[in-house]
């Protein structure tokens, strides 16, 4: 054997990080030298983990995936591994509602630690890379993890700098310009409404790939809501406020039948509507758009409310394993990879093309697994994703339109199948689902992988 065992150089490591950390604790420099002899001498210390599966994200798909396979019962301990560096779980669709005002933002995060099984392990680092030829992961600490099977799913990045003077304006307390979309502002935004008394409101989304596609009107309608019944806005030259919903896409929703509705909402609300105006900059009370034709256009706002611009992660879309637009290149309907048929992808990081959202996760988990499983034995992956996916779209304070749909735009609504009803009509028990029983039932049970979303309870 070339190298001695594992166990003595991690002994012998140990040994050398104490000694030449001895003394000098109390120093901080010296603690900082300390790590970096530590990852220095870190490669000697042990060969890569290898694990049966790797799953890139802690986030809903990941959790939801790995707990999933766990309780297969056909994996020991440390079989599985989790990579995520970050500490923190938040249930994001919790956000629009924190941005009306109606649940703090802190009820909504976990310790990431805390919500993974102790037969799983999870590595708190970053990853820089993926090799799928030589089948390991790259962490940023330089460590390389070995896989048998990879599952991607590190969702999707924000990227605040994407549109101009967005992140300085957003860091401003002063300012009147906030977002939903991140833990540090999702609770700026009802404070901004709470204050505005009069003047412009704008509410933008942008032109390309976003998480949740609904949520920037969802926060859009609360605050109309809000304003309305304080007489400040309404249909009419008249009141006080003025909203304006200004999106990069030609029309209120990516399906005929929830955009018509929208639509007819926005009318009778006295909504404008700024179309194909995707926004590039924020300078002081100014947003700057571009438009199809390649021109600019200009308004002035008292609110903003901004969707940031959203892209693949750089250490996928720079790797092996994306696509054209940088995002994991899998098959729509089996979740594998097209090139290497251990690797597969769900979630906000996946090709897969339907809206991002929880509810999509929980009709991709199982197929992925189902189909994961299947490979690992030499099988034919059976199982097939319909592209289901869902927006429990707050129209109004008490009320709900639950959009459920699969590709091709077409409506999937699970309560329509059992009691005949029209979702595309805003109700208060479709709201009650989306405020108090889908953020129950999610950390209950989805991120343990115990449910799957309309199919029900998994075993
Ligand atoms: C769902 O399961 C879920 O996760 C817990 C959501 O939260 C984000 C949802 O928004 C939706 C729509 C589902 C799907 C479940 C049903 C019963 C329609």
């Amino acid at each position: 054997m070339k190298y001695s065992k594992p166990a003595t150089q991690a002994g012998v490591a140990k040994h050398l990080l104490k000694r030449f950390c001895a003394g000098n604790t109390a120093n901080v420099h010296a603690h900082k030298r300390c790590f970096a002899t530590e990852a220095r001498i870190d490669p000697l210390q042990s060969s890569s983990p290898s694990y049966r599966i790797v799953v890139i994200g802690g986030g809903t798909a990941g959790l939801s995936t790995s707990h999933q396979l766990l309780r297969t019962g056909q994996f020991a301990k440390h079989d599985i591994a989790i990579i995520d560096p970050s500490t923190t779980h938040d249930y994001q669709p919790g956000w629009t509602l924190v941005g009306g005002g109606l649940k703090k933002k802190e009820e909504l995060r976990a310790r990431l630690d805390g919500l993974v099984d102790p037969k799983i392990k999870l590595h708190q680092e970053a990853v820089a890379s993926i090799n799928p030829e030589q089948n390991t992961v790259n962490l940023s600490s330089g460590r390389k993890v070995q896989y048998d099977q990879l599952v991607v799913a590190p969702g999707i990045s924000i990227n605040y700098d994407h549109i101009a003077g967005l992140p300085e304006a957003l860091a401003d307390p002063d300012s009147m310009v906030s977002t939903i979309y991140g833990y540090d502002t999702c609770d700026k935004v009802f404070k901004t409404i709470s204050k505005l008394r009069k003047g412009s409101a704008l509410f933008t989304q942008p032109a390309g790939p976003i998480k949740c596609a609904g949520a920037p009107q969802k926060a859009m309608w609360l605050a109309q809501h809000h304003w309305s019944k304080a007489g400040l806005a309404g249909p009419g030259s008249s009141s006080d406020i003025d909203v304006t919903y200004a999106t990069g896409l030609p029309a209120m929703f990516g399906v005929p039948k929830y955009s018509e509705r929208l639509e007819a909402l926005r009318q009778e609300r006295g909504v404008n509507g700024l179309f194909q105006h995707d926004l590039s900059a924020v300078e002081g009370n100014k947003a700057i758009f571009n438009l199809p034709d390649g021109k600019k256009a200009t308004k002035e706002f008292d609110l903003l409310h901004v969707v940031p611009k959203m892209g693949p992660h750089a250490f996928i879309a720079q790797g092996p394993l994306a696509d054209k637009a940088g995002f994991v290149d899998v098959d729509q309907h089996s979740l594998q990879h097209t090139k290497y048929p251990n690797v597969w992808s769900l979630g906000d990081a996946s090709s897969l093309p339907t809206s991002k959202t929880a509810a999509a996760v929980t009709s991709q988990a199982p197929v992925l697994i189902s189909n994961m499983l299947a490979s690992m034995e030499g099988k034919t992956p059976q199982a097939s994703y319909d592209g289901y996916t869902s927006c429990p779209l707050t129209t109004e304070y008490g009320k709900v339109m639950l959009a459920e749909f699969k590709y091709g735009g077409q409506p999937k609504e699970t309560f329509a199948k059992w009691f005949g009803i029209d979702q595309g009509i805003p109700r208060r028990a479709f709201y009650h689902l989306k405020k108090d029983f889908f953020p129950w039932i999610y950390y209950k049970a989805m991120v343990k992988g115990q449910w799957a979303g309309p199919n029900g309870y998994i075993r």
